[in-house]
């Protein structure tokens, strides 16, 4: 989409020149003011209150040493960063990276995304996002809890339960969340909901392990019945086989599809039959073994190497669980080709642009990450009241509110693009939506 907006044009000029070697940061700041410029047009007193110049830049970043011992005794240094994005709405909340690939450009996107996102859900927070270059992957108990504690002990300055609320994201569990909880607790000698995703022996909320894949299927679930379909009968393929994976997984099985396939960073399972999720669980969850370790007990599933050729499997219905950019322009294309008619995102920003160009021209249900992968942050946001009020709210109230946070944010995502002239194009709609809330409280509050 080019733009014609002479304001916009010359801040995403601004904000190229400025986050120079941040290309998955410019990204998503890319597409936000793309299909801002309706809403621009339309709102000159935001321009006049700065508000997206103020938007695009984080109100903090913090990026900090974290030293550890490793199981031989040795030294290890890595990077750790806080991003506090915006709190125009609530305090800071989003969750923590672990991955080699982690630098600041990584935690700002995916900052500046949770800006919307949470701002979807309807519930009172602001936007923020953490993490580091550790890779849990091969490390022992021992050594990701001496990591955990080191990364707290610099962290836990600058977060607080009415501050900014970390959680969980990709190599950032119940194990690690756990470690960093009980830092925290010893350095500040405080129990509160600082951290969310938390055991639930210790304040955790119930279905939260649940909610991104869950959440990524309700909303998948509204948009489908808006068009007059369902997930009843439907072959899924899905990328990934972490939290969110497999919960998507478990919900797409139970609303009636066939789910064939699921990947790693190292290649992709295929099973004709339809994925035995027990069996994924074990792997994945207990074991922390490779998902190719699938098909020794699977004789009709095949395991095939590099996790692209995922999207060559037909399917229905795609749901990008993975990462970012895991669906590049040619792999939309194969998928179009192959009959694929909906792609709905549990990862954050997994499509390219021009990926998203494609589904755009080729009509398919386009279900962006903002708003369908936002139940994990919103149960976040329920384990933060469950908190507050020290309670503890059953499976069923907990699912029930995802559930009904789902559809409303699919609902917004369908009214605010029918709006502005978009209707059926639910990224519009999202980034719109999204944007509203959170520029209406900047403005109120004046410029800070
Ligand atoms: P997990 O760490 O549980 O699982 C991540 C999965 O994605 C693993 O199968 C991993 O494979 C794969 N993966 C990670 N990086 C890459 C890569 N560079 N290339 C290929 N595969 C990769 O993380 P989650 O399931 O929590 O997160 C998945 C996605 O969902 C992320 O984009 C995250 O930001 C997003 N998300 C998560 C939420 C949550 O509540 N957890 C909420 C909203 C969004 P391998 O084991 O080989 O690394
Ligand atoms: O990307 C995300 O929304 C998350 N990783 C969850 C954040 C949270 O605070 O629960």
């Amino acid at each position: 989409m080019a733009l014609k907006n002479k304001y916009l044009i010359d801040l995403l000029e601004t904000v190229k020149k400025r986050n120079q070697g941040e290309p998955e940061f410019i990204q998503a700041v890319t597409e936000v003011i793309e299909t801002l410029e309706p809403v621009i047009e339309k709102r000159p007193d935001l321009v006049e209150a700065g508000v997206l110049d103020r938007l695009v830049e984080p109100e903090r970043q913090i990026v900090f040493r974290v030293p550890w011992v490793d199981d031989n005794g040795k030294v290890q240094v890595n990077r750790g960063f806080r991003v506090q994005f915006n709190s125009a709405i609530g305090p800071y909340k989003g969750g923590i990276r672990l991955h080699p690939s982690v630098y600041i450009g990584i935690i700002k996107f995916l900052g500046f995304e949770q800006v919307f996102k949470n701002s979807l859900t309807t519930l009172p927070m602001g936007g923020g996002k953490g993490g580091s270059d550790f890779d849990p992957k091969g490390k022992s108990d021992g050594e990701v809890m001496r990591f955990c504690q080191s990364f707290m002990t610099e962290l836990c300055k600058h977060i607080g339960a009415d501050t900014d609320v970390p959680a969980g994201d990709i190599g950032t569990g119940a194990r690690e969340i756990g470690y960093m909880f009980g830092q925290y607790k010893r350095l500040r000698n405080e129990f509160t909901g600082v951290l969310t995703g938390k055991g639930l022996t210790y304040g955790g909320s119930l279905a939260r392990t649940e909610a991104t894949g869950y959440g990524l299927c309700y909303f998948t679930d509204e948009m489908l019945k808006a068009n007059g379909k369902s997930f009843q009968g439907k072959t899924v393929v899905i990328s990934g086989s972490g939290n969110v994976a497999i919960y998507a997984t478990e919900k797409a099985t139970a609303l009636g599809a066939k789910v064939v396939a699921l990947s790693d960073s190292n290649g992709y399972i295929y099973d004709p039959d339809g994925i035995d999720l027990a069996c994924v669980k074990q792997l994945k969850e207990v074991e922390r073994k490779r998902i190719k370790e699938y098909v020794a007990t699977h004789p009709n599933a095949t395991y095939t190497e590099g996790c692209k050729g995922i999207w060559t499997i037909k399917c229905d219905i795609a749901l990008p669980c993975a990462t970012q950019n895991e669906i590049d322009g040619e792999s939309a294309e194969i998928l179009v080709k192959n009959g694929c008619w909906c792609v709905s995102e549990g990862a954050n920003m997994p499509s390219t642009p021009e990926a998203i160009n494609t589904y755009l021209a080729n009509g398919i249900l386009y279900g962006p990450a903002k708003a369908a992968n936002a139940g994990g942050v919103a149960t976040s946001g329920l384990e933060m009241s469950q908190n507050s009020e020290r309670l503890s709210w059953t499976f069923e109230e907990v699912d029930a509110k995802l559930h009904g946070i789902m559809v409303s944010i699919f609902k917004a995502c369908e009214s605010a693009a029918k709006e502005y002239g978009m209707e059926g194009n639910y990224m519009a709609g999202a980034n719109i939506a999204g944007f509203l809330k959170v520029a209406e409280a900047m403005k109120a509050q004046g410029c800070v």
